[in-house]
């Protein structure tokens, strides 16, 4: 039987990285199958598409995977899948919880012909074998023997087969550009930042967050050996490629066990096995100098950190006390004074906030190191303790707003502001941290340091610039780096000047950049 794996485009760019789900469910589909993966960010396509797709390549499963945001897109593409008369299965976060929506068992139409509850490692070979029979069942759980719920140790994971995959859709470097690129350094042909995940689970329960009740407090590891593997099966390829792989480790919270994440990085730097990775860490956990210290030394260069708020109310508000505020300028020194930048979070339209929440904000990141700051809305995922409690109190203005996804909206009322001043915070928010002025500030912050460490800084603002200012049209392009010109003559200058990219050598540049795509994804991204 031929399978298709689809991703729906989130709806608003083209993503930065594919999504893991899909390589995971391939590396574990029993022989005998031929499995092809579509990620709509990558390859566009619409519900004619698909049908199109299906019937072009007599498909005879297909596996749709969503996010709570993408589910209205991911019906429609599974409704024209199934009017081609080849059924579909649904898995992922919010078919999890919704998964009588799904089925159309709540008075709404049937979308899927069958749902995957939870993590199915363990399910997926049964709903292939199943389907090949034609005997697809609704709902597929993952229980053992005794009918309790179990969770995959992950202590056998799946090779992946990265050496052989099919990446060409997630390469970053413009077509036009790879033959020349491939020629510069150690080769810059292709670039692509790949998802691998060390571990599973988080127990911390921050009330906007699905990932506590979707994978369970009990955290589970991979072994050091099977992640270091991977790391070396990435590097050998972007080798053989002249391209450059950056790992998105996508663990939750990727020192949740501190002791654990200090061995699995003595390892990657015993084998050899450092690369460019980014992770996610509450900022809790990086209090610690000697994990700070190996996480430089194994390669690590963006930390993604939740911090949600500078207000102690509003983080107690959603179960978030265990970030400190006045801690955020010493984490972000401890990681800037060994290169490492951060990502940092913040959530608008909290119960505490009050108008000017992003000015005061802003105040203080203006202090901190540079990084790049993101901005969201607090959304009430179905499902989590916060949706519960803001429909138990009759705040949701949007009860399903996954039916019409609208970017940065908020689908309840806060507290202390209306909709519209909330609306109002992020987009001055992303407007000020991303202003010219803020660009150049954040270069003229690295004064003291090599020109390479100021020029990634540069570039990465810049394309997380375009998260909020769409830059996706050439002209759009021509405006970001006229209003920026000052900044970019100073640093070609500098290029210029002799001994300038002493001690920075090229590797330095080699730091993952995300793309407008990448952040504009993460932007909304509220983990650890
Ligand atoms: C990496 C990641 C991202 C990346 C991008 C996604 C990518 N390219 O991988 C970044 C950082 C950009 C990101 C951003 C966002 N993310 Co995110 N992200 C994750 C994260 C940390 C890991 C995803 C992952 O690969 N997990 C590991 C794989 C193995 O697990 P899985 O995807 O769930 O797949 C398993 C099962 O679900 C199931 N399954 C999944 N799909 C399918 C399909 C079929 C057919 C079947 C049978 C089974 C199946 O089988 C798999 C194996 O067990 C998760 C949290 C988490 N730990 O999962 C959040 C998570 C998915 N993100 C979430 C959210 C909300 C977002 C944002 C909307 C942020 C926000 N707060 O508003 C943005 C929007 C993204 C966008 N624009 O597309 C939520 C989703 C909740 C929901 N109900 O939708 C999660 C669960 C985290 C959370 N805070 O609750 N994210
Ligand atoms: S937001 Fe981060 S720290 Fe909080 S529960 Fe979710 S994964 Fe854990």
């Amino acid at each position: 039987m031929k399978i298709l794996l689809y991703n729906p485009d989130n709806g608003v760019t083209r993503n930065f990285m594919p999504h893991l789900w899909m390589f995971l469910l391939q590396a574990l589909t029993p022989s005998g199958h031929e499995v092809l993966l579509v990620d709509g960010n990558a390859q566009p396509m619409d519900e004619a598409g698909i049908a199109q797709f299906v019937r072009d390549n007599n498909i005879g499963l297909v596996g749709i995977g969503a996010m709570t945001r993408m589910i209205a897109k991911a019906y429609r593409m599974a409704d024209a899948v199934r009017a081609t008369g080849v059924p579909v299965v649904m898995g992922g976060p919010h078919v999890t919880e919704m998964a009588d929506e799904a089925l159309g068992r709540d008075g709404g139409p049937r979308h899927a012909d069958a749902v995957a509850l939870g993590e199915a490692d363990a399910t997926w070979p049964r709903i292939v074998e199943d389907a090949a029979r034609g005997e697809l069942k609704d709902v597929y759980s993952p229980v053992d023997a005794f009918g309790q719920e179990s969770k995959p140790s992950l202590k056998e994971y799946p090779v992946i087969p990265w050496q052989s995959i099919d990446l060409k859709q997630f390469n970053l470097v413009p077509k036009a550009a790879t033959g020349l690129l491939q020629k510069i350094g150690e080769g810059w042909g292709s670039f692509r930042i790949i998802p691998v995940e060390s571990g599973r689970g988080c127990p911390y329960g921050c009330e906007f967050c699905t990932v506590t009740g979707f994978f369970g407090d009990s955290i589970r590891f991979r072994t050091n050996e099977s992640v270091v593997n991977e790391l070396l099966l990435l590097k050998a390829r972007a080798r053989t490629e002249k391209g450059q792989m950056a790992v998105f480790f996508i663990d939750d919270n990727f020192a949740i066990n501190i002791k654990r994440t200090k061995s699995l990085l003595r390892d990657i730097i015993a084998a050899g096995a450092q690369c460019h990775w980014v992770a996610q860490i509450s900022a809790n956990l990086l209090r610690d100098e000697e994990l700070v210290d190996l996480i430089a030394a194994s390669g690590g260069k963006w930390i993604f950190i939740g911090m949600e708020s500078i207000d102690p109310a509003n983080l107690k508000d959603v179960n978030k006390g265990f970030n400190k505020p006045g801690e955020y300028a010493a984490v972000l020194e401890r990681l800037a004074e060994r290169n490492v930048y951060a990502i940092t979070s913040f959530i608008f339209g909290m119960d505490n906030d009050t108008v000017g929440a992003a000015e005061r904000t802003l105040e203080q990141v203006r202090t901190w190191p540079p990084g790049l700051p993101i901005f969201g809305l607090l959304t009430p995922l179905p499902a989590t303790p916060l949706y519960k409690r803001l429909e138990k109190a009759g705040r949701l203005t949007r009860p399903k707003h996954w039916q019409e996804f609208i970017p940065f909206a908020m689908a309840h009322t806060p507290l202390k502001m209306t909709i519209e001043e909330a609306h109002a915070e992020v987009n001055y928010g992303w407007a000020q941290a991303y202003s010219p002025e803020a660009l150049a500030h954040a270069v003229e912050s690295l004064n003291d340091q090599p020109l390479g460490y100021r020029v990634n800084i540069f570039l990465a603002r810049i394309c997380f610039r375009g998260i909020y200012f769409p830059m996706m049209g050439k002209m759009a392009w021509v405006k970001v780096i006229a209003q920026n010109r000052r900044t970019i003559f100073k640093l070609v200058r500098e290029g210029f000047k002799a001994g300038a990219w002493r001690g920075a050598p090229a590797r330095v540049l080699a730091v993952p950049v995300p793309s407008a795509e990448a952040g504009e994804a993460i932007a909304q991204g509220a983990e650890s």
